[in-house]
């Protein structure tokens, strides 16, 4: 599955200008916790560089336009924000770098928490490996699962020759 996802917020609005309206759990898919814009962001600056344990966001660029770099295991991908009716969809355990602002760049961004400096993974290196540890813990709950699974299947047989001599 590919990191970049878009949701489309349809304009409204009518001959005066346009309108876009984001309602939690509706056209944003979380319920809306937090709300803030990134702007003024100087020529040259890049920003972001961590990922986040358990946040999901929306970005929508309202004006002006930057280049979003996402990563997750061995997936990067790019891509431009550049219209107020487009948002992108950031999941958890998602690396991301945004890049190129330009100088009238307003990036909204709908947050599911609460500011939560504890939520951030601010090294590249400590997100590898958190991603790698839950990698391990959710493959460990696969096998788990998957004997289980098994237990069960053999078992089958058994009990229903068991229920059936109980006849
Ligand atoms: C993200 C990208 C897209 C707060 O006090 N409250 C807040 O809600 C936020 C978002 C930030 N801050 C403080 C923390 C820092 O002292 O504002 C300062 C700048 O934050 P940061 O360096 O994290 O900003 P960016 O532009 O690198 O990243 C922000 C968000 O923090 C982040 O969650 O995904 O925008």
């Amino acid at each position: 599955m590919s990191l970049i996802q878009w949701t489309h917020f349809p304009p409204l609005g009518d001959d005066r200008g346009s309108l876009v309206a984001l309602e939690g759990e509706k056209t944003v898919p979380f319920t809306i916790q937090r709300v803030y814009y990134l702007f003024g962001t100087k020529l040259g600056v890049s920003r972001g560089f961590h990922a986040h344990k358990k946040l999901q966001q929306l970005a929508v660029c309202v004006t002006g336009r930057c280049r979003m770099v996402l990563k997750k295991k061995k997936k990067r991908e790019e891509v431009w924000l550049d219209s107020p009716t487009e948002g992108l969809l950031i999941g958890n355990m998602v690396w991301r770098e945004m890049h190129d602002f330009s100088p009238d760049c307003v990036l909204l961004v709908l947050a599911s928490e609460h500011y939560d400096e504890a939520d951030y993974i601010r090294t590249y290196d400590d997100f590898l490996k958190l991603a790698k540890s839950l990698f391990v813990i959710l493959k460990r709950i696969m096998v788990i699962k998957q004997f289980f699974m098994l237990v069960f299947l053999l078992l089958i047989p058994k009990l229903a020759f068991q229920s059936y001599t109980a006849l």
